[in-house]
């Protein structure tokens, strides 16, 4: 921790800078080699992510959703960092009422998000569920949860099935990691630590991946917690805990991957505290006044797409034309979604309490 940090703290923990503080003092982690096709493989999906994100907006104010959107722009690093760096459709994954972009990252199709959101038949969750309500066994996709914390027992649970096939019921290649997601809010309710608990105790394998984007709607993180260094509190449970920045897709790949590793080994869980930033306000309900402009800047200067770009047309990897190239793709399916799913039908009245029993 630094010195600015505990100072900050002293004087009350919520200036604008020490979340900012805690990230520029990050040693800075040895970058993953990267090639071409990895390079582009990650950057179409943090576009993908934006640029989906950016048409919900427009189609939430055009009066196509409804209900609560909250959106994912700013923290896609984390997204495409850990997903990106485990085996879709072989592992799981648990997020929260944010989302849109982890479903993406899964690989659940565009139509099918932006069908859900629109609620329409052809949403991934049979248009049942909503913004914050994705779901698909397809890619196993365990939920988004609208109450926070809820979707960490689940992925608990999706953890101990791995285990549990693979030393009582001696299925071998039962190596199946799960990522669980949810923010720094979150980390302050008790399920929090129960799941802690519970995975360390059966070397469970799993990554509890902490979105820390300072802000719980508009309560500052360090205003609540007690000790904001959310990583530390792995050491209490005996567990690997890391913290990494979360605005660099490679540094939050690489983290990944070591924490994959010892999961699929059979080391057991990770506590990984991404520093991140939400670019928008906490859902589109919200006009977003409260969040200093220096404290904005600071973290618009780290969009981590850009940061990306930077170190892949810098360094030779792939030219600036690749990446238009694939921003030209990611607009054309992101408006064939919206096509899609404005065409597509509502769900039907008779089929009001279908798929409420697990035989449906
Ligand atoms: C159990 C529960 N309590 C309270 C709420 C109200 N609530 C909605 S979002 C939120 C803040 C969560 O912040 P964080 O975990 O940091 O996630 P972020 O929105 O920053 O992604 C709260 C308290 C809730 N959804 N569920
Ligand atoms: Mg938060």
């Amino acid at each position: 921790m630094t010195q600015e940090l505990t100072a900050a703290r002293a004087a009350g923990g919520s200036d604008a800078g020490s979340h900012a503080q805690r990230l520029e003092a990050l040693y800075p982690t040895e970058a993953e080699s990267i090639d071409r096709d990895l390079g582009l493989r990650l950057y179409r999906d943090m576009t993908l992510g934006r640029r989906f994100e950016d048409k919900c907006a427009e189609m939430y104010y055009r009066g196509k959703m409804f209900g609560f959107v909250h959106l994912y722009n700013g923290q896609e690093a984390v997204s495409t960092g850990v997903i990106q760096a485990m085996r879709l459709r072989h592992d799981w994954f648990c997020s929260t009422y944010r989302d849109h972009v982890h479903a993406l990252s899964c690989g659940v199709p565009a139509r099918e998000v932006m069908s859900e959101l629109f609620g329409k038949s052809t949403g991934c969750s049979k248009g049942r569920g909503g913004s914050m309500h994705l779901f698909s066994r397809e890619h196993h996709l365990l939920g988004g949860y609208a109450f926070i914390g809820e979707g960490i027992p689940v992925a608990l649970g999706a953890a101990f099935t791995s285990r549990y096939r693979r030393d009582a019921l001696k299925e071998a290649d039962s190596d199946a990691v799960t990522a669980a997601f949810f923010g720094d809010g979150t980390c302050n309710n008790g399920q929090f630590f129960e799941c802690l608990n519970m995975a360390t105790l059966w070397k469970l394998p799993i990554l509890f991946v902490v979105e820390n984007n300072r802000w719980a709607i508009g309560m500052d993180h360090n205003r609540a917690t007690s000790d904001p260094e959310i990583w530390r509190k792995a050491a209490a449970f005996g567990m690997a805990g890391e913290e990494v920045d979360g605005m660099d897709v490679l540094a939050v790949r690489a983290a990944a991957l070591r924490a994959i590793e010892r999961a699929r080994a059979g080391e057991g869980p990770t506590l990984l505290e991404c520093l991140t930033y939400r670019f928008r306000g906490h859902s589109l309900a919200d006009p977003d006044e409260l969040r200093d402009r220096a404290e904005k800047d600071f973290w618009a200067r780290r969009d981590p797409i850009k940061q990306l770009a930077t170190v892949l047309v810098d360094g030779a990897i792939v030219s600036a034309e690749d990446l238009k190239q694939i921003e030209r793709e990611v607009d054309e399916e992101v408006s064939d979604a919206v096509e899609f799913a404005l065409a597509a039908p509502e769900p039907d009245g008779e089929e009001l309490t279908r798929y409420v029993w697990a035989d449906d």
